[in-house]
């Protein structure tokens, strides 16, 4: 399927895999660029040198493009920014934040930008910056969110740029793929329906929390400090909730969830851990290779697309 963004990227389905911290490493990028698709390893928090080794491992695993995302609340965003350029990485996404202060680097080392927007005036700025595509995420999604939905949200930054809008938030299946094309999506970008990918190395804990959740079980926790951020009901959501109705301070907060994506997604600690998860794992029935995760929903989409 011939889209603004499989010419862009080079790729054969636009189907672009998001850029989840520890979850996106260079096993899951591979898998998914080699399955035709945008793979991203997620630099999140990663010391600087262990993001240019994710990229030089991912090179070895496909000779397919990939890309990186650059997560802006890292404090060593600005290093990662540059391995990026000095790696020949194809393309960037970037989240929780703004990445103007790179884009005229990126832009003249041939990067192309892709910057991951929760609301129409963030996406109109980012293409006055010099994107080459936004990333359009709902609040469905997993992780760190915005405040709007998907349905709502892609539409009118379809209508407010003049760049390829990319659709993320509750996209698991071909007719989620089908809904952002018909909204005027030329790609989506998932990241839940990855996090059980085959080829990952997420524990199998956190991913039994994925495949059993149902549609109601997820939380946004940290409403009151500014960083929502969406994860599985488990013991570590409700104790944070309690403690962010009684006034708790953004310290106290910040100590509950220090390392704690960490120990889900690494140590399987499932009950006090952070199990980010976007809403749509209520869908997410089976584990899958990337390779059928991709052509089931591509299949699924164009029968409903009538192409
Ligand atoms: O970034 C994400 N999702 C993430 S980042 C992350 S790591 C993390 N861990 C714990 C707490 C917080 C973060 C986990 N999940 N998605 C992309 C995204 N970007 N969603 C929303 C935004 C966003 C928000 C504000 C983009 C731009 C923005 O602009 C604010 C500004 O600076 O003007």
């Amino acid at each position: 399927m011939k889209t603004k963004i499989t010419e862009l990227l080079g790729i054969e389905y636009p189907i672009i895999q998001g850029g989840m911290a520890w979850v996106a490493e260079y096993h899951l990028a591979a898998a998914v660029s080699n399955a035709g698709g945008f793979g991203i390893i997620g630099a999140a928090s990663a010391p600087p040198e262990i993001v240019r080794e994710q990229i030089r491992e991912c090179k070895k695993l496909t000779d397919k493009p990939f890309g990186v995302n650059v997560m802006l609340m890292n404090p060593n965003s600005d290093e990662v920014a540059d391995i990026v350029i000095e790696e020949g990485v194809k393309a960037v996404t970037t989240g929780a934040g703004n990445p103007g202060k790179y884009m005229e680097k990126w832009k003249k080392a041939g990067v192309k930008v892709m910057p991951v927007v929760a609301s129409v005036a963030m996406a109109k700025m980012m293409e006055r910056s010099g994107a080459d595509a936004v990333v359009a995420e709902g609040m469905e999604s997993g992780g760190h969110i915005g405040s709007i939905t998907t349905m709502c949200l892609l539409p009118q930054v379809v209508d407010a740029v003049n760049i390829p809008v990319i659709g993320a938030g509750g996209i698991a299946d071909g007719r989620g793929f089908a809904a952002a094309t018909m909204l005027g999506a030329e790609a989506v970008q998932m990241g839940t329906v990855f996090l059980v990918a085959k080829e990952n190395i997420v524990h199998q804990n956190y991913r039994d929390k994925v495949v059993n959740a149902k549609d109601i079980d997820s939380a946004v926790t940290g409403m009151s400090t500014g960083h929502p951020v969406r994860c599985i009901k488990n013991r570590m959501t409700r104790e944070y909730l309690r403690m962010e109705a009684e006034g708790a301070t953004l310290e106290e907060l910040e100590q509950m969830t220090l390392g704690s994506l960490r120990r889900a997604v690494m140590d399987g600690d499932v009950m006090d851990g952070t199990v980010m998860s976007g809403q749509i794992a209520g869908l997410v029935k089976k584990e899958m290779t990337c390779e059928e995760i991709i052509t089931s929903i591509m299949s699924d989409a164009k029968k409903l697309l009538g192409r």
